[in-house]
């Protein structure tokens, strides 16, 4: 276990006050986890610098005393990327957390990577405009911590994930050195472009200190139907038909179980007369303005090919929100099952037949487990959550789905897919990257890693090992 010795502490508690550098138990736990909860956190101090050479001065310490940082932001990571759990000094940028501009002409907001992604958001549809990404915690969440994630959400099928956003980064590296890439510029063809290399590098590479985002248009009308399918075959070639027809803003998935769970929870109505196994949740811009002939025809004519037993289409914003409830309260419901999370991916022309080893595999190896089913299956990502049984222990019920993920990692491999698709790696899926990654390609990023990191204080132990 780490401590910093008390010259590094005395130096941290000069350089950010008592309010800047923690070491009381509630903090220590409040600071050191992240939303998985199979690594105990235990960091050794929380230090919350308030500007960039405050962070520029903790990494020289870091370095000096070679005390190890966990660059911390909302803390909503699902693979244990933020964990601190080795005795590491956690760096939250819980203090700079201010909207810096936005320019309605260039379209681009600026902000410090502590900003709450609500926050930005807020600002965006303030000026008439939005911030397009979006996932069920950005209440909570940071924007430097989604630009180190690139995180995905409901509505990557229309807009990408958060790399496409991303015109400006500026990042502290592990020597302390200030990078300021690529200034906002939309073009800017001079080289390397070292933003796509710090988007989604976990805080391997660098600590996110500001970011300046591109903003859009608002979608015109955005209306939303969930449709019972009785199978994921039938998902599939629902989405076919919205592809087609629909301009789509999201196309997810759920199973009946993941419905069950929240309108249990919460009280919910179902959102159908009859219950169904699977049902897709689609959103999409409503050019029609009211007109729903042509919407209508499209769920009848799934109707009569049997990819649909029943739907509803929202008519009032209120009921838009109450359908996406029962998708985005998923994650949250299911949490108390302490769920072992696959986030995988392929691609789309290839999720039928992944579909179809997948649920062998679970009908094989977790027919005692209950499975929830769930995710962005429009762009090709399923969510696997099984629930830990009460019986089980934590540590006999992850060794145990360990197992499996192998297999399933190996159905992924065979097909090209991705272990991880959005959570990113961090602590709980870096033993599978060769699954999804060859080995050149982890060389390579220890061996950028060293350029960037040559003591290796930033987050070691999530995502490569040096
Ligand atoms: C989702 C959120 C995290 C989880 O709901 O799309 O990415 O629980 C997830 O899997
Ligand atoms: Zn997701």
């Amino acid at each position: 276990m780490i401590t910093p010795p008390p010259a590094m502490q005395q130096a941290l508690q000069e350089l950010l006050g008592p309010s800047g550098y923690l070491t009381d138990p509630s903090s220590l736990q409040e600071y050191g986890r992240d939303w998985t909860r199979f690594t105990p956190p235990a960091p050794s101090a929380v230090a919350l610098p308030g500007s960039i050479e405050d962070v520029q001065a903790i990494v020289r310490l870091a370095r000096q005393h070679r005390v190890p940082l966990v660059p911390s932001g909302g803390r909503t990571g699902l693979s244990g990327g933020a964990v601190a759990g080795q005795g590491e000094v956690v760096l939250s940028l819980a203090r700079m957390n201010r909207i810096l501009g936005l320019d309605t002409v260039g379209r681009s907001l600026s902000c410090e990577a502590g900003a709450i992604t609500g926050n930005v958001q807020a600002a965006a549809r303030a000026e008439g405009l939005i911030y397009p990404v979006d996932f069920a915690s950005s209440g909570s969440s940071q924007i430097g911590g989604n630009i180190a994630t690139n995180a995905g959400g409901i509505q990557v099928i229309r807009y990408g994930m958060t790399r496409n956003w991303v015109t400006g980064l500026k990042v502290v590296t592990g020597t302390g050195e200030l990078l300021e890439l690529n200034k906002g510029l939309i073009k800017n063809n001079t080289g390397l472009d070292f933003r796509h290399l710090m988007i989604g590098s976990e805080g391997v590479l660098g600590i996110i200190v500001e970011a300046t985002l591109a903003l859009a248009t608002p979608p015109r009308d955005p209306r939303v139907m969930v449709l019972g399918a009785p199978s994921m075959t039938a998902i599939m070639a629902i989405l076919e038909q919205c592809q087609g027809a629909l301009s789509l803003l999201a196309f997810e998935f759920l199973s009946d179980l993941a419905l069950e769970k929240v309108i249990n929870a919460h009280g919910l109505q179902p959102p159908l007369q009859a219950r169904a196994p699977f049902y897709a949740l689609v959103e999409f811009e409503d050019p029609a303005q009211g007109d729903d002939a042509p919407i209508l025809t499209l769920v009848e004519n799934c109707m009569a090919s049997g990819w649909v037993a029943d739907a509803v289409l929202s008519h009032s914003e209120a009921q838009r929100r109450s359908l996406w409830r029962l998708r985005e309260d998923i994650s949250e419901t299911i949490a108390k099952w302490t769920p072992y999370k696959n986030d995988i991916a392929t691609t789309v022309a290839n999720v039928p037949i992944l579909l179809e080893r997948v649920e062998a595999l679970i009908a094989d190896r977790y027919n005692d487990l209950e499975v929830v089913w769930y995710g962005h299956i429009g762009d090709g990502n399923l969510h696997l959550n099984i629930l830990k049984p009460e019986s089980s222990s934590v540590d006999a019920f992850q060794q145990r789905c360990a197992t499996v993920s192998r297999e399933l990692f190996g159905i992924l491999s065979d097909l090209g897919g991705s272990v991880s698709a959005e959570h990113g790696v961090g602590l709980l899926k870096k033993e599978f990257l060769t699954f999804s990654r060859s080995k050149t390609e982890i060389g390579l990023m220890r061996e950028i890693k060293k350029l960037l990191d040559p003591d290796g204080i930033l987050n070691p132990g999530k995502l490569i090992e040096l």
